[in-house]
């Protein structure tokens, strides 16, 4: 960790709330491995962001663990990186509750995230959905994080983030950090397999998405049965191709191969081909993923102390943003 002091901080999360997704990887998980190195990184497992659906106790347990092994699995570093559980981080919650009386209403009323979510659970809008985006900026300021990775869904969390940060140093000067996103366009936003105008979602009918861990044949199958449309052309079309073009993106940047060259290759082939390609290319990607993934999960001491050591360099950290905030707004500290 020679020139660690000198690097910014990125901070991202993932909830461990269903299977990790090709989009969670594309739109996330391996811009954090292709950034690491140029920045001091935390990887939090946001398991009190799980909590606003509900969860199944054992199932919850076992998905934290899971997704430990794959940020591993998928390249991070655990020596060098945080990667760590954000309920182990007792100061999230704390923040939280501080930023609460920073944010209002009617900018929580307009977050689309919320209101996709209350229509999914009609039965469960708890006011934990509701202020979700002021956990996910107490997440991110809580480490006066530089940049933060994420897919274009999590933008206009990204953007209330940096309101209340703003507003709060313009009462309260120089208490944080104001950070940027990180989003690249072309792979912000994988979408459904089975409704290619949805994005892909963890929380969605399996045969949408491919997880992490599916295998060869799963994988085939569900690329095999995705819906395309009728017209037979291969061409990046987002607006009127959605299907089409989701494959083409995914097989683009697996491969490596840009989008012009990818499509002029293919134009006039059938959209079987294209299929086939996109599924190999996903199987090869995910091969040593997964290899390292179930070497992982049968070490689970290791996993163990690893979220043990990686929650306390965490808690060093959050603490003394936390003592400053409480400083500066005048909490009593003896
Ligand atoms: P859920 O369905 O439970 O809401 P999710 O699949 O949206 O989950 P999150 O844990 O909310 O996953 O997101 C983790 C990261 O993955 C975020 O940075 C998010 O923007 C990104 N992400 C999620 N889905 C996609 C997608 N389809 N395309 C690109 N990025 C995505
Ligand atoms: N809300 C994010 C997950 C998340 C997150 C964060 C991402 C929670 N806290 C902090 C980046 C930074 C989502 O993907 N749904």
């Amino acid at each position: 960790m020679s020139d660690t002091a000198k690097k910014p901080i990125l901070f991202s999360g993932i909830q461990p709330s269903g299977h990790i997704t090709l989009g969670n990887y594309i739109g996330a998980l391996r811009n954090f491995t292709i950034l690491e190195s140029d920045y001091n990184c935390l990887f939090s497992i946001v398991d009190l962001h799980a909590l606003t659906v509900r969860q199944d106790p054992a199932g919850l347990r076992r998905k934290t663990v899971e997704l430990a092994a794959l940020y591993i699995a998928a390249g991070l570093n655990p020596e060098e990186s945080i990667i760590y559980c954000q309920s182990h981080v007792p100061q999230h919650a704390e923040l939280a509750w501080i930023l609460n009386c920073f944010t209002y209403m009617g900018e929580l009323n307009r977050m689309t995230q919320f209101k996709d979510k209350a229509q999914k659970h009609k039965d469960n809008i708890n006011a934990g959905l509701y202020t979700y985006p002021v956990l996910m900026a107490a997440d991110i300021l809580l480490y006066q994080t530089d940049l933060v990775p994420v897919g274009a869904d999590q933008k206009q969390h990204l953007e209330i983030t940096r309101d209340i940060a703003e507003r709060v140093n313009a009462i309260h000067k120089g208490v944080f950090k104001v950070p940027e996103p990180y989003i690249p366009k072309q792979t912000a936003k994988i979408m459904s397999l089975t409704e290619p105008e949805r994005k892909m979602s963890k929380s969605d009918p399996e045969d949408s998405f491919i997880a992490l861990t599916d295998t060869p044949e799963t994988i085939s199958r569900k690329f095999r049965r995705a819906v395309t449309d009728s017209d037979g052309e291969i061409r990046y079309d987002p607006e009127n191709k959605p299907g089409v073009s989701n494959l083409l993106s995914i097989l683009s940047t697996l491969s490596g191969e840009d989008m012009d060259s990818l499509t002029a290759r293919l134009s006039g082939q059938g959209y079987g081909k294209l299929k086939d390609e996109t599924a190999q290319a996903t199987i090869e990607t995910l091969k040593p993923i997964q290899e390292r993934f179930h070497q992982l999960m049968a070490d689970k001491d290791y996993l163990a102390k690893v979220l043990t050591d990686n929650a306390e360099r965490a808690r060093y950290l959050a603490n003394k943003t936390l003592r400053k905030v409480y400083k500066k707004l005048g909490l009593y500290q003896p």
